[in-house]
Order: structure tokens, then C-alpha cells, then sequence
């Protein structure tokens, strides 16, 4: 079975997908597998490795072994451009920040990194990455056009372009970090439109079980959560408490 199928069936049986984001920039290899294992532990679905910033080359393909080594879970790669790739990994998400001003971003990294994960036999998964308010370092250096949060009919066009174009997820990005969550105004109105077989997933500024809830409510099919793992002394509950209010 494909990660893309394995995800869709979590969707489809447990009603959504908790993710874990690890930054290979933000620890050691070793100390991202530790993550990795207590994310495990705690329930989590998948973990997705990348980064923004120096997410590159070597870094990611130790994070990725590491991360391989030390639990059974599928590893996705989440590149912030063509260097974020590297063997190793079961699957990328294979993304084009559609509101991005700089076609570096929308076309050009896609065609660079193409051929590499055609020669490492990494599962694609086509994705329409979308950055909204505030965005952060994703946004930036993305050079997003963002879109204002209180603007969710900009969210749903790109989300339908993004559709109409075959992509089979659109991640709504709020940026790691975010003070503020992706509405779930938004997501609502995104959902709505593209329906059940195209898959929303959510993420920037989620740290609790409540918030991801809500977003779960709203449509969000997959839920994101990266920087609050960075933070906690016990990783596995904090994953625990995700999962649950996902999946509940
Ligand atoms: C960032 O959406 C992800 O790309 C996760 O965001 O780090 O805020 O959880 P956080």
C-alpha cells in the first residue's frame, strides 16, 4: 500500500490524520529518532521531515535513517525546496506554493527535485501548499502573496485551482510557530468545495488537543503539529492528547 492510501484509509476509518513535523535543522539526528519514537508512542500517523532553513543534504538524510531506525512509522519528506530531499524516505510531499510570487517556488524546485526522487523511487504525493496569515518562515521565504485570514474565499480559489489541477492535498499553512491557527472559517469554506476526495491537511500554530479539534470539525482531514514537540519535556503525552482530539 502507497503512504497516500495508508493516510486516506486512516481518513477514512479513524476520521483524521495526526502528523508530526521534525525539523532535522532543530536537533540532532539522534535526538530527532528519540522524538520520533515517543511521537510513535503517542499515536501519531506519519512523521513529515523538513524545514524552511537548513533542512539540507546530509541533515535530512540522517534525520531520515534516524528517524526510520527508530520506529515503524511511514517518513515523509516536506521540503522547503529541491535540497530538502534525500534517500531514505517512503514519501514527499510534492508540493507547489501556489500563492508564492517567485516561480522558484511554484515550478522551478519541483523540476530540480523531480529527477531525485524519480532515482531514489520516493512516493510522490501531489500537494498544493497555500500559506496564510501570519505565514512565517515558510511564507517569507516562499515569498507568498499571504492570504489575509479573514479572506477564506481566497483560500477556497486557490484551493479549487488547486484541484481542477489534479493535486490530491492542499496543506493550508499558517506558518511553524504561528501566534494564530488557520480559521477554521477557512477550512470550512475550503472543505466544502473540494470535497471528500481531496484531502485538507492543516497546520502552523497548533498545540493543543482543542484547537486541532475544532480544525477536524471544520473539514481539516490531517492536522500538523511540529514546534509544540520541540517544546515539550514529554513529547508522547502532548502526541497523545493530538491523536485523541482528532480521532475522538
Ligand atoms: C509548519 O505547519 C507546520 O510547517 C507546523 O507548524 O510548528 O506551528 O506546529 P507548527
Amino acid at each position: 500500500m502507497s503512504v497516500e492510501e495508508r493516510l486516506n484509509q486512516i481518513v477514512e476509518k479513524e476520521g483524521a490524520v495526526h502528523l508530526t513535523l521534525i525539523d532535522p535543522d532543530s536537533q540532532s539526528p539522534e535526538m530527532a529518532g528519540k522524538i520520533a519514537k515517543e511521537a510513535y508512542l503517542g499515536g501519531t500517523d506519519a512523521v513529515m521531515v523538513g524545514g524552511s532553513t537548513g533542512a539540507t543534504g546530509s541533515t535530512v538524510e540522517q534525520t531520515v535513517q534516524a528517524i526510520k531506525s527508530a520506529c515503524d512509522l511511514p517518513v515523509i519528506l516536506f521540503p522547503g525546496n529541491a535540497a530538502g530531499l534525500a534517500p531514505g524516505a517512503d514519501a514527499v510531499f510534492f508540493m507547489s506554493l501556489l500563492n508564492s510570487r517567485d516561480v522558484n517556488y511554484i515550478t522551478t524546485n519541483q523540476a530540480i527535485g523531480a529527477p531525485i526522487v524519480y532515482k531514489h523511487n520516493i512516493e510522490p504525493i501531489s500537494m498544493a501548499y497555500i500559506v496564510i496569515e501570519p505565514g512565517g518562515a515558510a511564507g517569507w521565504v516562499g515569498d507568498a502573496r499571504l492570504i489575509p485570514r479573514n479572506k477564506p474565499k481566497l483560500a477556497v480559489a486557490y484551493s479549487l485551482a488547486a484541484k481542477y489541477l489534479g493535486m490530491h492535498y492542499i496543506y493550508l499553512e499558517a506558518g511553524s510557530g504561528a501566534d494564530k491557527p488557520v480559521p477554521v472559517e477557512m477550512i470550512r469554506a475550503v472543505k466544502k468545495v473540494v470535497g471528500k476526495s481531496t484531502k485538507v491537511i492543516v497546520g502552523g500554530g497548533i498545540r493543543d488537543g482543542n484547537t486541532a479539534k475544532e480544525r477536524v470539525e471544520a473539514g481539516a482531514d490531517m492536522i500538523v503539529t511540529g514546534t509544540i514537540v520541540e517544546q515539550v519535556d514529554d513529547v508522547r503525552s502532548k502526541i497523545e492528547e493530538l491523536v485523541k482530539a482528532v480521532k475522538s
